[in-house]
């Protein structure tokens, strides 16, 4: 293979149009003849059945390309905030991303959590301005915009001719030539209008001057009146652009393919090699065959599929990575795989049938198992729903279904949940919960039901009782007896449950004692109020056996007794988990976020700058377990979708009065529903 292999990445805000710029991309590149359309489900971008069932990306798609001799996979990654895991997958081993958004002022803040990911991640990045055929908002006003939400400086490299609402041309600031669009095809070179040359002067300007602040040549031109190179020009802003000091603007209307020729060349220029990612990684190209997989596809015919970026030498067919044996190397565009013999460094490839193979492992030759790589921890959950098959048989199928799901998106989890008996689904929003319950329809042939999750409530009692509990019966031969007092006590709250006995003299045989001690907790599982027990003590202080009739059993069941008499007259009391919860929005949105939280029974520790995210404020709260079932989705609404939360588990308390009993007699009627079934 003569080219080079690399890689670009489309990311960006929901419905920015990546999906059509990757068709654009492939059909101005001739890797398919016919462009579809979002619309007509007809994209590449968007095959899945969930996709074309919401007009958007639900998956990462990957598209190989040959551009002008480089072959470029290009990941048009979804958009939606809750299918962020894909972007994150994709900006691990990509070279670089194009940031594509809409000419849209009111939305510059949504961009915050893309570029932090691509910042964080130190992955250059330029910005496709997109839609500009329907622009209301001045390209200038929007760079500023932008600048604003990343920190870094934009570096406008066209200049817009505009005709009424609608970009149609633009002039390359470096070269000061400009173009026409033409629908479909590539621009065509025009004279330069005239009208625009004091504009165009100050907007070049502008442009090197934010070039000379990271280059002392230019500089110096400028400083002696010189005007640099032409391509002195594009080199620089190339590398700068590299560094991550700068970030390049380019714009067009993917809809139309105007501007993606230009934009193709901006790739082909400007994106580091494939060499400057493999190094920040720790790879050497030059090495023996090495390969990393950032993608988990299970299609429905031909099986898993390993989405993997060779990062080292060249990869064969049948050659065994890491322990496990490629079954098939293929290149792919959208859904459609081609199979080759060869992947050389830089590639993009799919890896058939690698059972064994997850996504982040590192496959080496030679190694016996995959490399632990430094793979990012998928997103913590923000939302989770309870699921039961629609038909008990299926079990087993669902948990099978769920566990590819999860293999494919490591930020959708499952987890069969210890204090209420739910197997609860959690993810990154209700959307990403709904097409994965669509998945597990359609490819593993499960319906699930989905319902609001259980809250683990527990209880505890207030008063100290002392309580005798006798289990006798007599039946034909062997009868049973067991009796026993015990001290049923309050402890301070998060200390647990503890069990002492004080028995002298023997009045309860010594062999008997741990069985009242299991009784005690058999009962504990569920107290007067339906739920878990907790922070009390159980001490047995006396009791009285029988030297025939007494067992094990006996002495477990007076043990109940005494519970279930006793307990009722502690003063039982409900317990509801409280979360500490730190939300993040943008400042504009942080007085609706007070609110918020008061009505959901929060109260609020605090609130600072998030650190590193301008314009961002990070909030701290105490809130109710009950509340944040669907925080999210109202915090979403309120912020235009980018504010998120992060919980954990604080401490329990006390909870009376009408919410109290509402939950105990809702928790009465489930178990009485769960008793009759
Ligand atoms: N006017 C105009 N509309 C466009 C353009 N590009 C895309 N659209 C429309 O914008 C909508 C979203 O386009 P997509 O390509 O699906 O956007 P996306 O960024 O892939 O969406 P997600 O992957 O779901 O985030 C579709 O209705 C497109 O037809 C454009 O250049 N101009
Ligand atoms: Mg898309």
């Amino acid at each position: 293979m003569s080219e080079r292999a690399r890689c670009a990445a489309l990311v960006g805000p929901y419905l920015s149009g990546k999906t059509t710029l990757l068709e654009s991309m492939l059909f101005a590149t001739e890797a398919i003849g016919r462009r579809g359309s979002v619309k007509d489900g007809t994209t590449v971008g968007d095959s899945a059945d969930e996709a074309r069932a919401r007009n958007m990306s639900t998956e990462l798609t990957p598209a190989r390309m040959t551009y002008l001799g480089d072959a470029w996979t290009v990941l048009d990654c979804p958009g939606s905030i809750e299918l962020m895991q894909e972007t994150v997958n994709a900006l691990h081993v990509t070279d670089i991303a194009v940031l594509v958004i809409e000419p849209s002022l009111s939305r510059a803040v949504t961009l915050t959590p893309i570029i932090q990911a691509l910042q964080s991640r130190q992955v250059p990045y330029m910005v496709f301005i997109n839609k500009v055929d329907t622009l209301t908002e001045s390209i200038s006003d929007v760079v500023a915009a932008l600048k604003e939400a990343s920190g870094t400086p934009m570096l406008m490299r066209e200049y817009p001719i505009t005709d009424g609402e609608a970009v149609v041309g633009y002039v390359d600031l470096t070269s000061r030539r400009a173009y026409s669009y033409v629908d479909g095809k590539e621009s065509e070179e025009i004279e330069f209008p005239d009208a625009l040359a004091d504009e165009v002067t100050l907007a070049r300007e502008e442009m090197l001057e934010v070039l000379v602040d990271f280059d002392d040549a230019i500089l110096e031109k400028l400083l002696e009146d010189e005007v640099p190179e032409v391509d002195e020009v594009y080199e620089k802003a190339a590398k700068i652009m590299q560094d991550g000091d700068v970030v390049p603007v380019f714009f067009g209307s993917a809809e139309r393919s105007h501007g993606v020729r230009r934009l193709l060349k901006a790739l082909r220029h400007d994106a580091p090699r494939p060499e400057q990612r493999a190094a920040n990684l720790g790879f050497d190209p030059n090495g023996d065959a090495a390969v990393q997989v950032f993608k988990t596809f299970h299609a429905q015919h031909s099986g898993k599929i390993s989405l993997a970026r060779v990062w080292s030498g060249t990869v064969s067919d049948g050659q065994a990575l890491g322990g496990a044996r490629i079954g098939s190397l293929q290149t792919m565009v959208g859904s459609q795989a081609d199979k080759i013999s060869e992947a050389a460094f830089g590639d993009v490839v799919g890896l058939g049938r690698m059972e064994t193979v997850r996504t982040g492992d590192v496959l080496r030759a030679g190694a016996d198992s995959a490399d632990g790589s430094d793979w990012p921890e998928p997103l913590a959950p923000v939302y989770s729903l309870a699921i039961t098959p629609e038909n008990r048989s299926d079990e087993v199928k669902l948990t099978g279904g769920l566990q590819r799901l999860n293999e494919e998106d490591p930020s959708l989890t499952y987890e069969q949940n210890e204090d209420t008996h739910e197997l609860v689904l959690l993810g990154q929003g209700d959307i990403h919960l709904q097409i994965s319950l669509d998945k597990l329809r359609s490819k593993y042939n499960v319906t699930a039901t989905s319902a609001r999750p259980n809250v683990p409530y527990k209880e505890t009692i207030r008063k100290p009782v002392t309580q005798h509990g006798r289990f006798k019966r007599q039946t034909g031969g062997h009868g049973m007896f067991g009796d026993v007092v015990v001290d049923i006590t309050p402890r301070p709250r998060g200390s647990g449950f503890e069990f002492a006995d004080k028995i002298v003299g023997g009045s309860v045989p010594r062999q008997y004692i741990p069985a009242v001690e299991t009784g005690v907790k058999e009962f504990a599982v569920e107290g007067p109020l339906g739920f878990p027990v907790v922070d009390f003590s159980v001490t047995l202080t006396d009791g009285q056996f029988h030297s025939v009739d007494s067992n094990e059993m006996s002495f477990k069941l007076a043990a109940r007794v005494a519970m279930t008499e006793g307990m009722p007259k502690c003063a039982p009391v409900l317990l509801e988990p409280i979360a500490k919860v730190t939300i993040d929005v943008p400042s504009e949105y942080t007085n609706k976020v007070h609110g918020l939280i008061s009505v959901r029974r929060g109260q609020i520790l605090g609130f600072e700058p998030k650190e590193g995210w301008h314009g961002w404020d990070s909030l701290q709260a105490h809130m109710p377990q009950s509340e944040l079932h669907d925080l999210i989705i109202e915090l979403r609404s309120l912020s235009q979708g980018v504010g998120t939360y992060h919980a954990e588990f604080d401490h329990l308390n006390e909870i009376t009065g009408r919410i109290a009993d509402e939950i105990v007699q809702a928790r009465a009627a489930s178990r009485k529903e769960e008793r009759e079934r």
